[in-house]
């Protein structure tokens, strides 16, 4: 049986997948509210939008004020410098979840990334019990929300669900997006799941649609009850020809976590 939700926030609401979610899961729950730092440009009136900085406590907290569920894409979504990633996803995402302790919201869906996981080789298989491996001070700062997820759901008994979203879009554009897509439906399935699984704790699982190609074991998810309704390789032909003409990248090209991992490396590929 599923629990029911009255009211679920929704962080980042101006972004990419914020956007998107806003959209999909509009009459799923009763009442949705929709927080960033700015608001979005195509806010209807009837939407509930709370402007907010994550690196502000107390404006997070009242952002979340009377929300029993909260599905959090706040913060930086791709890498930055590490003042960055420290204001908006180490000391944002810490806000959120003492936010949430204190204004006993139930339940947190944690937006986690692939790039946690970015330097484990594509050959590799891994599922949810290996080792993190960030490709990234942003891939760090996700593996930090989910060590945070995982204090708040043992500690204070929150309910929370981080997702390693591969990534998110109307079809996979790339090689490495054949492994890696998560259709926004089957985003959505996942969402609801960390949302109302009477029986979820504290779980991570993948973001990625029903990919042929992926290097991911999902499990986890499917325990879960998750069934994507997506295939990456129905657009395969579209994908592929987008690589042509790609210079080669040996790093990116080997490892999970593509451009994310080859970016600024110094290291040595031969121990990778
Ligand atoms: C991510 O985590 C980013 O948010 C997104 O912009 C994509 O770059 C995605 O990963 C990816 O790995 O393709």
């Amino acid at each position: 049986m599923a629990m029911a939700l009255e009211r679920v926030l929704i962080t980042g609401a101006a972004g990419g997948i914020g956007r998107r979610l806003r959209r999909l899961l509009r009459g799923v729950y009763p009442a949705l509210r929709l927080s960033d730092k700015v608001r979005p440009d195509d806010l209807a009136a009837d939407e509930d939008f709370v402007a907010a900085d994550l690196g502000d406590l107390a404006a997070v907290e009242a952002a979340l004020a009377g929300v029993d569920g909260i599905v959090h894409l706040g913060g930086m979504s791709v890498e930055n410098d590490w003042e960055t990633i420290l204001q908006a996803n180490i000391i944002g995402t810490r806000n959120l979840f003492e936010a949430a302790r204190r204004q006993g919201v139930a339940r947190v869906v944690f937006a986690s990334s692939n790039h946690a996981m970015g330097f484990y080789p594509r050959r590799r298989r891994v599922g949810t019990a290996a080792l993190v491996r960030p490709d990234s001070r942003y891939g760090v700062s996700k593996a930090f929300g989910e060590a945070l997820g995982a204090l708040y759901a043992d500690k204070h008994g929150l309910r929370v669900l981080c997702i390693r979203i591969g990534n998110v879009d109307d079809r996979p554009v790339d090689r490495r997006r054949l492994a890696i897509w998560l259709h926004p439906d089957d985003l959505v399935q996942l969402v609801r799941i960390g949302l109302e699984h009477p029986a979820l704790h504290y779980e991570v699982v993948y973001g990625a649609s029903d990919n042929e190609r992926s290097w991911w074991d999902n499990g986890a998810a499917f325990r879960l009850g998750y069934r994507p309704q997506w295939r990456a390789e129905d657009y395969r032909d579209q994908a592929l020809a987008a690589e042509r003409g790609r210079p080669p990248d040996p790093v990116g090209d080997a490892m999970q976590g593509g451009p994310f991992a080859s970016a600024e490396f110094s290291g040595d590929i031969e121990r990778l």
